[in-house]
């Protein structure tokens, strides 16, 4: 352990843009957007456009006593000037998909900071023989805090501060940029037990959770702090398995009843956690949005965690109750063939869940699926690590799914579930409405439920301006039919909307054209703008550290407005 050292200046990188475009370091599938990449994609333009910072990095800033900037999302350039400026260390955070990234990085930092520290960390580093192949001096595997911590020879075990931060950035669905604060992010914990085969993320962590908050008081406590820093009571909480720890969730109901303050919640959760708390204690809890892994309809691409699942019941509950759910499911998997994929793809639309995901199966790094396939001589280990990420090739040899099988696969599978099932901004509409209608029902409701109808009435408001939009826009008849249907039940239940929300309804129709033009004619890439933010140090623990110098909020809604101007600029640099 070297010696306590504050007076070094640390950066923490993320991997440099552009995303999701063919060059030298990347693929265009492999998109820096969670919805985009592997869950609305198949809507085109009324996809959902969200970026997501890489948090893993901001977290170790705010738990290390040092002066630490953080980049997100530069560009090369931007990069390298960023080390010009004199760092003792620099940390690169990366997944498998951009080892080709951070090893560039590497070797910039080499000619650009060459008495710099360079230390690589995040699931990439599960890759075989990282040491060997990025010219690096530390490589930290699994959670990052402790690790920075023991590194610069201070106390592991000092107490962690969760900082203050956007779950997103740039929020737009089907063109309309999402009004009004964004959520924040919660991170609980990382790791899960569960353990399923498949999973890089439980694997990495040695399948055990670490919790950062580990009561469901210090959650309450922590979350009071986020809301009220950042203006928002809605929390984007990124804990593989938020609901494995029952008593927790429990306690954070509690402490929201005590004291009468109701967050909204959207989680990731397995399907046994979920019966194990039961639905309705998850609408008094405030989930709004819930991640399954449903995977497959068969006995044989299923696993323990849904085993007995009656998965289209489960999810048909949730969504009378107003919780989102994104339902996903993994394709070429071992046991499907030609013939019975497409059962598969017929159960995940036949859900009809307000989103899906599909991934194709990946074996990664550290997981024991990796381990059985690289025994049976099935890896392809010479594909580059830029294809792995699991939207178009598979890394393996699939005796039904070979050279663009899966491929044409995933996109069948998505473009049905969009024809089939219309786009997921009518499905969280409809969700909303339906979860508004069963409250208001109620003969009885307690000061928690009259909480939870509010938040679902305003949702279903807001969701609810866009309805004239689908019905004029959608993607076939049966979405503008059901877009049309909607929009009087909505009427029906909550009154003619006002002036304002009329205003808003026509504007959503000019927007959603536009936005569909703009992508007609142009594409649909866009690139999330570059981040900076500084970290000073231990005298600001208990309070949120980050200074980004970002472009204030009416700018951004500006530029969401503006697309094209995005996109012919790309990454800031
Ligand atoms: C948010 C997220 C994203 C965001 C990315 C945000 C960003 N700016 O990078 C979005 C949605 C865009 C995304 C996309 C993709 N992702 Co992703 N993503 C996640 C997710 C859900 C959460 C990550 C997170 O913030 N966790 C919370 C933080 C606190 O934990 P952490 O990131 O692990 O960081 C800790 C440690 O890893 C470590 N650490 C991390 N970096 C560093 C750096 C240093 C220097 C040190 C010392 C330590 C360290 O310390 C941190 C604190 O303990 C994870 C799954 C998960 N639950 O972790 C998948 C995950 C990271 N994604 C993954 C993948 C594969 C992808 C995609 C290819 C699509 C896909 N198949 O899912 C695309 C690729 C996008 C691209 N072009 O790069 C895989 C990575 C697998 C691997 N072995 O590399 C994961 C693990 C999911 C999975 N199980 O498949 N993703
Ligand atoms: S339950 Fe989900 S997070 Fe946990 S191991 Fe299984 S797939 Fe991974």
């Amino acid at each position: 352990m070297s010696k306590p050292n504050k007076s070094k200046r640390i950066l923490l990188s993320g991997v440099f843009g552009p995303f999701g475009v063919d060059d030298a370091y990347g693929r265009k599938e492999n998109i820096m957007e969670l919805f985009h990449n592997q869950v609305t994609k198949g809507q085109g333009s009324a996809s959902f456009r969200f970026f997501h910072r890489s948090f893993g990095l901001y977290f170790i800033a705010a738990n290390i006593d040092a002066d630490v900037t953080v980049l997100d999302f530069p560009s090369k350039a931007r990069f390298e000037e960023e080390l010009k400026k004199g760092y003792d260390v620099v940390g690169i955070s990366f997944i498998a998909p951009n080892f080709i990234k951070a090893r560039e990085m590497a070797r910039l930092t080499r000619i650009h900071a060459p008495d710099a520290t360079i230390i690589v960390g995040g699931h990439g580093t599960a890759i075989e023989g990282i040491e060997e192949r990025i010219d690096c001096d530390h490589v930290a595997r699994g959670e990052g805090i402790r690790w920075m911590r023991e590194f610069l020879g201070q106390d592991p075990d000092a107490p962690l501060v969760h900082p203050a931060l956007p779950s997103a950035e740039s929020e737009m669905i089907n063109g309309i940029p999402v009004p009004g604060v964004c959520a924040s992010i919660l991170v609980p914990g990382v790791g899960c037990v569960n353990g399923c085969k498949f999973c890089s993320t439980s694997h990495f962590f040695e399948r055990a959770y670490t919790p950062f908050i580990a009561t469901g008081k210090a959650l309450f406590e922590v979350a009071c702090k986020i809301a009220d820093e950042r203006g928002t009571d809605a929390f984007f909480v990124m804990d593989e398995n938020f609901l494995k720890d029952k008593a927790r969730a429990l306690e954070l109901l509690d402490e929201m009843e005590r004291h009468q303050r109701f967050f909204s919640f959207h989680i990731f959760s397995s399907a046994e956690t979920i019966a194990a708390i039961g639905v309705d204690t998850l609408v008094r809890l405030g989930i709004t949005f819930l991640w399954i892994g449903v995977e497959s309809s068969s006995p044989q691409g299923n696993f323990e965690k849904n085993a007995g699942l009656d998965a289209r019941k489960l999810v048909q509950q949730l969504r009378d109750r107003g919780i989102i759910v994104l339902a996903s499911g993994i394709l070429c998997q071992e046991h499907h063939t030609e013939e019975n994929i497409q059962k598969d793809i017929d159960f995940m639309t036949g859900l009809e869940a307000d989103m899906v995901q599909f991934m194709l199966l990946i074996p990664l790094p550290v997981t024991p699926l990796y381990r059985e396939y690289k025994l049976a001589g099935r890896l392809l280990l010479d594909m580059p690590f830029e294809e792995w990420h699991g939207q178009k090739l598979l890394n393996f040899t699939h005796p039904h799914f070979p050279g663009d099988a899966a491929e044409r696969w995933i996109k069948r599978a998505f473009r049905q579930d969009y024809e089939l099932n219309s786009s997921t901004l009518y499905r969280v509409t409809e969700t909303s409405l339906r979860g508004y209608k069963r409250l208001a029902a109620l003969t009885e409701r307690d000061t928690c439920l009259e909480a939870r109808m509010g938040q679902l009435a305003k949702r279903a408001r807001q969701y609810g301006n866009t309805l004239p939009a689908l019905a004029r826009l959608g993607v076939n008849d049966r979405e503008k039919a059901r877009a049309r249907a909607l929009d009087l039940e909505l009427t029906e239940a909550m009154g003619t909307p006002g002036w304002v929300d009329r205003i808003k309804r026509k504007g959503a129709i000019a927007l959603v054209a536009r936005w569909r033009l703009r992508v007609r004619l142009f594409g649909d890439s866009i690139q999330p703008k570059t981040i900076v933010s500084h970290f000073a140090g231990k005298q600001d623990v208990g309070k949120s550290k980050v200074r980004s110098f970002e472009i204030p909020q009416l700018l951004k809604v500006l530029e969401s407005l503006h697309g094209i101007r995005v996109a012919a600029r790309g990454t800031l640099g």
